[in-house]
């Protein structure tokens, strides 16, 4: 066959593939670094990533702009004044050595953040082991979604976000997504649920906002926050009475069962419309729709997850999932929804208090000896499990815990729960260490901030929500005088006497954790830098580099020692903190479209802070006319802990007893409960009580 002139004659597409710096979608994009040539940089959409398809969000096309934004930091600085590298690394290491000698390596902190490269986070966790040997190592992916990952690794012995292709989406018949606003979290993910339903699938949201995501939904369940759990147990319990529960499957694949069938069977449908407020022809309709469908998904984001209860409300989607006979089969399944770049690939390598590579526990006998052996210690040097994040903070300063923290990719004065507290704890410490690549609230308050690279200007791998491994490629060169985060573990390793077991290629970081992981659940020995460069990247486990890796890992078991998924009964119980007379309202908090996180990076990018400028207090208006408030009055809100102020937003779209709050700007934190889940150590940011007044 001719090639036709035209696309004999298409150029190669410009620029350097690679991926955006945010959210776990990980949409592949184009970078051109024309700077010599007296340009900027450009950023375009790659057509190839399956995930995106030619797609980006608003914060995607322009992530480009921090590269060359005066305010990103370009020099360390000790006590706010510009000082060299040396002089700022001496001064850590001095400090850290002191207070090690003083009061016991555990003296040492160090928190990381799932926006880190596997490389980057594997090798924090082995600093923080084998360099500092303290076991006080903990990260931000505890805040996102270490109540789904707790509930999957029960359920299936295994947690892979996706345990599947994100295209399998569009082929379901019916998706069910609790708690998540993806129309504003990851905007290309839409397209997914958009041909499902063009194919006529049917899609159902559970929210007590009527988000854009809510607004696509064929049906919208416009939950109590903080009552997923029951409304979950219900949901089964019609299952069960209108005879949907795939019994074969059940039989076939999973244990269980009968314990769970027990536990909801007093959940009958009005009372769950009483403690949830979902009418009770809108659960008979979703059970409806879930049981007619050949192909389904329940997939859970962090408004059902985020909560003092989070990993039994997740627990309870898995078993109506189990219950329909969805997971392991081809076109359906449960996932959760990861949030971070890296929140994937972040929570498999290390950083984790109870973890070491390859997602292997640091309190099993076997994962020590390997990973020791492949660092060169001995098995008994490796410290035990540490505290988790937000009981890690609060540690900081007194008398048995921490005195000195080094953070790497976290703001945590913004975006931990009862962050008021958190930063009274912060204060107290003797050393304050921050790896970012702006001054966040965070490093303002450091007696050492040192400048890192960003995304575009390194190389290193990235775990998207599928679990598939990915390549970012250098595309820019960093300003003068910054380093990388690997660069600036080997530079304190160094100063440690350790530099020899910390080397700063990313390639040759990544080799390791290959032989690190080998043989754990996240296996990654099969994968390399060049198998990435030349595909799409390759889904985990891949234990040979001539396997092709495992796009659907439960397809003829799950990763239990059986093979079967577990069912697990589970009670509902109200939140940590209801509603009383002095707090009458429940307050949620999300995210909206235009900023990320903390808010640190996208706060400075001027087309983002122009779209969405300020915090903002969204309330019902028959609330609004109760409060004498209006549209653009300034707001206070109160809770038990703090209070914040924010621009009233009168909007139909919320449930009168709830207002909601974006956490993207500092204080917004002060007023959250910091209840921690029983197993995933998760907080309760998805609801607290609070009162709610017009600023005069
Ligand atoms: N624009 C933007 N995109 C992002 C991020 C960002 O900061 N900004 N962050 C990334 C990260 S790390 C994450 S984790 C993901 C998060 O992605 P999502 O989970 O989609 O985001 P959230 O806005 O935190 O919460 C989702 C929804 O939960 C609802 N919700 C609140 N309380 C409850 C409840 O009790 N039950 C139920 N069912 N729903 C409730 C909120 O109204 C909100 O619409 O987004 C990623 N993408
Ligand atoms: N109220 C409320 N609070 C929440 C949530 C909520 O829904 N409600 N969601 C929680 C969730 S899901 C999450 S994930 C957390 C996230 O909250 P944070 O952990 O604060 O996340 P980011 O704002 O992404 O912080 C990343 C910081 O690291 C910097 N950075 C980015 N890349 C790099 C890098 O490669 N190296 C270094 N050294 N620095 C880098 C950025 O500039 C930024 O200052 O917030 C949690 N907090
Ligand atoms: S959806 Fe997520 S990965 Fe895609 S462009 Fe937006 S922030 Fe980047
Ligand atoms: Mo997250």
């Amino acid at each position: 066959m001719q090639i036709p002139p035209s696309s004999a004659r298409s150029p190669a597409p410009a620029g350097v593939a690679t991926h955006c710096p945010y959210c776990a979608l990980q949409c592949g994009m184009r970078v051109t670094d024309a700077r010599p040539a007296g340009g900027g940089i450009r950023v375009t959409a790659r057509e190839d990533v399956p995930a995106n398809q030619g797609g980006l969000c608003q914060k995607g096309w322009t992530a480009a702009e921090l590269l060359v934004s005066p305010e990103r930091l370009t020099t360390p600085l000790l006590h706010g004044r510009p000082v060299d590298w040396d002089e700022a690394l001496g001064f850590v290491a001095e400090r850290l050595v002191a207070v090690q000698a003083e009061h016991g390596p555990d003296a040492v902190a160090v928190f990381g953040g799932g926006g880190l490269t596997n490389e980057k986070a594997y090798q924090l966790g082995k600093f923080a082991r084998v360099a500092l040997r303290t076991g006080q190592i903990d990260y931000n992916g505890r805040f996102c979604m270490s109540s789904a990952a707790a509930a999957a690794n029960r359920a299936f012995g295994m947690d892979r976000g996706l345990p599947f292709p994100i295209t399998d989406i569009a082929r379901a018949d019916a998706v069910l997504l609790a708690g998540g606003n993806v129309a504003e979290t990851m905007p290309p993910f839409v397209r997914h649920l958009t041909r499902m339903r063009d194919g006529g699938g049917r899609l159902i949201v559970i929210d007590p906002r009527t988000t854009p995501t809510a607004r696509l939904a064929d049906l919208h369940l416009r939950v109590t926050p903080g009552t997923d759990l029951a409304l979950a147990l219900g949901l089964l319990h019609l299952v069960i009475a209108r005879d949907s529960a795939d019994l074969g499957y059940l039989a076939e694949r999973t244990v269980g069962f009968d314990e769970v069938r027990t536990s909801v069977s007093a959940w009958w449908p009005e009372r769950v419309e009483r403690v949830t407020g979902v009418p009770v022809a809108l659960m008979r309709e979703a059970v409806r729709i879930l049981g007619a469908a050949g192909r389904a998904m329940i997939l859970t984001g962090r408004g059902a997850e985020q909560h003092a209860k989070g990993t039994e409300t997740v627990t309870a989607f898995i078993n109506l999932a189990l219950a329909l006979g969805l997971p392991g089969r081809e076109g359906s399944g449960y996932g959760c929804v990861t949030g971070q770049g890296n929140g994937q690939g972040g929570r498999e390598h290390g950083q984790k208090a109870d973890q070491l590579p390859g997602y292997r526990r640091i309190d099993d006998p076997a994962a020590r000896a390997h990973v020791a052996a492949v660092w060169g210690v001995d098995p008994g040097d490796l410290p035990g499990p540490g505290r988790s994040a937000f009981e890690l903070f609060d540690a900081l300063g007194t008398p048995a815990g921490p005195r000195a923290l080094l953070l790497f990719g976290s703001n945590p004065v913004v975006s931990a729960p009862d962050a008021g507290r958190v930063a009274r704890r912060l204060a107290g410490l003797d050393l304050l260490v921050v790896s970012d690549i702006v001054l966040s609230e965070t490093a303002a308050m450091a007696d050492v901030v040192l400048p890192s690279t960003q995304w575009a200007e390194e190389h290193g791998t990235i775990t998207n929500l599928e679990g598939r491994v990915l390549l970012r490629r250098r595309a820019a060169d960093p300003p003068p005088g910054v380093w990388t985060d690997l660069e600036i573990m080997r530079g304190l390793a160094d100063r440690l006497g350790r530099g020899d077991a910390f080397p700063a290629d990313p390639g040759e970081v990544f080799d390791e954790l290959r032989r690190a992981s080998r043989g754990g659940i996240a296996d990654y020995s099969g994968i390399t830098h060049a198998r990435l460069a030349a595909g799409t990247g390759l889904f985990w486990p891949c234990p040979a580099e001539d396997h092709p890796g495992t796009p659907r890992p439960f397809i003829d078991r799950f990763a239990t020692p059986d093979g079967r998924a577990r069912l697990v009964p589970v009670e509902h119980r109200p939140p940590a903190e209801d509603v009383d007379a002095e707090f009458p309202l429940y307050l949620t908090t999300g995210r909206v479209l235009a900023h990320y996180q903390s808010g640190a990076q996208t706060r400075r990018i001027p087309a983002l802070n122009e779209a969405e400028p300020e915090v903002f207090v969204e309330l019902h208006p028959d609330l609004a006319r109760r409060l004498n408030v209006a549209p653009g009055d300034r707001v206070r809100v109160r809770s038990r802990r703090g209070t914040a102020e924010g621009e009233a937003r009168v909007s139909a779209a919320i449930r009168p007893d709830t207002v909601f709050m974006p956490f993207h700007w500092e204080g917004v934190n002060r007023l959250t409960n910091a209840a921690l889940d029983p197993i995933s150590r998760m907080p309760e940011f998805k609801v607290c009580a609070v009162g709610v007044e017009r600023v005069i």
